[in-house]
C-alpha cells in the first residue's frame, strides 16, 4: 500500500494497544445466590433429618406389612402349625368329601337300596356293606365298571338282574359321572364320621319329625378292618363264595339231586327222595324270582325230615339256612346256582319255631314250624 496525496498516511503496526481495561464481570449461574449456598440452614437440615427419618418408617412398615401378610397367607393356605387350622386345600378336599359322600348316600337310596338293602346289607342283590367285601372286592374300580357295565361285570351273566347305571354305559343308565364317583364314595366312605342326611335338592339338613334333630348316617367301610391271615380273598365273582369255599354253617349233604323240576310246591309228602334215605315226611320249598314260595314250612318235631329245595332261578345262586331263635344256623343246605332240585335230611329238631333264610339273599325269609 502506499500513502495517498492528501490523506493521513498510513498506520503500520505496532498498532497502539488501547489502554487495558479490567474484563466485563460475568455472571456464571443464573441461581438465586441463596440456592447456590452450600451450607444448609439449621431449619433445613433439621428438615432432612426429620424427612429421611419419617422415609425409614414408612419403608420399615411397607417391609412389616408385607413380612405379615406373607407369614399370615402361608398359615392361611398351609395350616397353622401345631394344627390350629388346617390347610386350605385340605379342609376344601375334606368338604367336598363330605358333600359327595352325602350326595352319595341319597343317590344310593333313590336307586339302589331296593335291591341291595338300605343299609347294604343285600336283597335281590348281593350284600355290600359285608368288611371282607369291602376291603378289596368292592374297590374303586371294580364299583366303576359294574355300574358302567351293569350286573353281567360280576360274574358274566348277560341277564344278570343289575341294569347299567352309568350315562355313558351300553345301553346308557341314569346316572352322569359326578353321581357314579359320588355313588363310590359313599359306598367306599369310612365308618368313623358320621353325616347329615341332606334333602337333594335344597341340600338342607333332613329332620326327623319325632326328635326334632338332623337325620345322620354312617357309612359302612371300616377303614382298620384287616382280613384274617391266610384267609381267601373274596372271590371275583360273588356267587362263588356260596358255590366254593369253606362255609362256617354246618352244610347239608345232598342225597339226591334232580333234573330241574316243574315249580314244586309244600304239598303233601311225596316219593321224591330218590335215594330212599328218606324214611320221614318232604319238605318241599322252591326259590324263584329271589323269593322263597311258599314260606311258611311245617315239619314234625323229634324227627328228621327231607328236605326238597327246587332252584328255579337259573343262575342265581339260593339255598336254606334253617336258623334258632337267635339266629346260629342249625341246618344249612348248599347254596346253588343252578337251576336243580336238591334233597338235603335235616336231622331232629325240637318242635317250635325256626326261622329260615337264603344267605346270598337277606330279603328271602321264612318260618319253620315245627310240631
Ligand atoms: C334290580 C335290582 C338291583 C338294583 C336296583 C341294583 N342292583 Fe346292584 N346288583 C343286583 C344284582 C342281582 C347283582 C348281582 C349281579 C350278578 O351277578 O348278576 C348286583 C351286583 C352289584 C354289585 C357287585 C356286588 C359284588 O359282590 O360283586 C355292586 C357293587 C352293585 N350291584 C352295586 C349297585 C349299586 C351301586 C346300585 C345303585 C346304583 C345297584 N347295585 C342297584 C341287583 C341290583
Ligand atoms: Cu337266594
Amino acid at each position: 500500500m502506499t500513502d495517498q496525496p492528501g490523506r493521513e498516511p498510513e498506520q503500520r503496526l505496532p498498532v497502539p494497544r488501547p489502554e487495558a481495561q479490567p474484563p466485563a464481570p460475568v455472571e456464571r449461574f443464573t441461581a438465586s445466590p441463596s440456592v447456590r449456598q452450600v451450607e444448609l440452614s439449621p431449619e433445613r437440615a433439621a428438615q432432612i433429618v426429620r424427612q429421611s427419618s419419617n422415609a425409614r418408617w414408612v419403608g420399615f412398615l411397607a417391609v412389616v406389612v408385607v413380612v405379615l401378610f406373607v407369614a399370615l397367607y402361608w398359615f392361611y393356605e398351609l395350616g397353622a402349625p401345631l394344627g390350629i387350622t388346617e390347610s386350605r386345600l385340605e379342609a376344601e378336599v375334606g368338604a367336598q368329601q363330605v358333600t359327595a359322600v352325602t350326595r352319595g348316600y341319597n343317590i344310593y337310596q333313590a336307586n339302589c337300596a331296593r335291591c341291595h338293602g338300605v343299609n347294604g346289607e343285600g336283597g335281590i342283590g348281593p350284600t355290600l356293606n359285608r368288611q371282607d367285601k369291602l376291603f378289596v372286592h368292592l374297590n374303586e374300580n371294580y364299583l366303576r365298571n359294574i355300574l358302567e357295565a351293569g350286573g353281567r361285570y360280576a360274574c358274566g351273566d348277560p341277564l344278570s338282574a343289575m341294569p347299567v347305571w352309568a350315562d355313558t354305559g351300553n345301553p346308557p343308565g341314569p346316572l352322569n359321572y359326578v353321581q357314579i364317583e359320588e355313588l363310590i364314595a359313599f359306598l367306599r366312605a369310612t365308618n368313623d364320621d358320621q353325616y347329615v342326611i341332606r334333602d337333594d335338592e335344597l341340600y338342607e339338613p333332613v329332620m326327623d319329625p319325632l326328635t326334632g334333630e338332623e337325620k345322620t348316617f354312617t357309612p359302612w367301610r371300616d377303614e382298620n378292618y384287616k382280613p384274617e391271615p391266610g384267609a381267601t380273598p373274596y372271590p371275583d365273582c360273588w356267587t362263588k363264595e356260596f358255590t366254593s369255599g369253606p362255609s362256617a354253617a354246618p352244610s347239608g349233604s345232598p342225597v339226591g339231586s334232580g333234573a330241574p323240576s316243574a315249580p314244586a310246591s309244600a304239598g303233601p309228602a311225596g316219593s321224591a327222595a330218590p335215594s330212599g334215605a328218606a324214611t320221614g315226611s318232604v319238605v318241599k320249598i322252591q326259590a324263584a324270582g329271589i323269593a322263597f314260595d311258599p314260606t311258611e314250612l311245617s315239619a314234625p318235631a323229634g324227627a328228621g325230615f327231607t328236605l326238597e329245595l327246587a332252584n328255579n332261578d337259573a343262575g342265581i345262586p339260593h339255598d336254606v339256612d334253617i336258623r334258632d331263635a337267635a339266629g346260629t344256623s342249625l341246618f344249612k343246605t348248599d347254596t346253588f346256582p343252578d337251576a336243580a332240585t336238591k334233597t338235603y335230611e335235616v336231622p331232629p329238631l325240637a318242635a317250635g319255631s325256626y326261622p329260615f333264610v337264603c344267605t346270598v339273599h337277606a330279603n328271602m325269609t321264612g318260618t319253620l314250624t315245627v310240631e
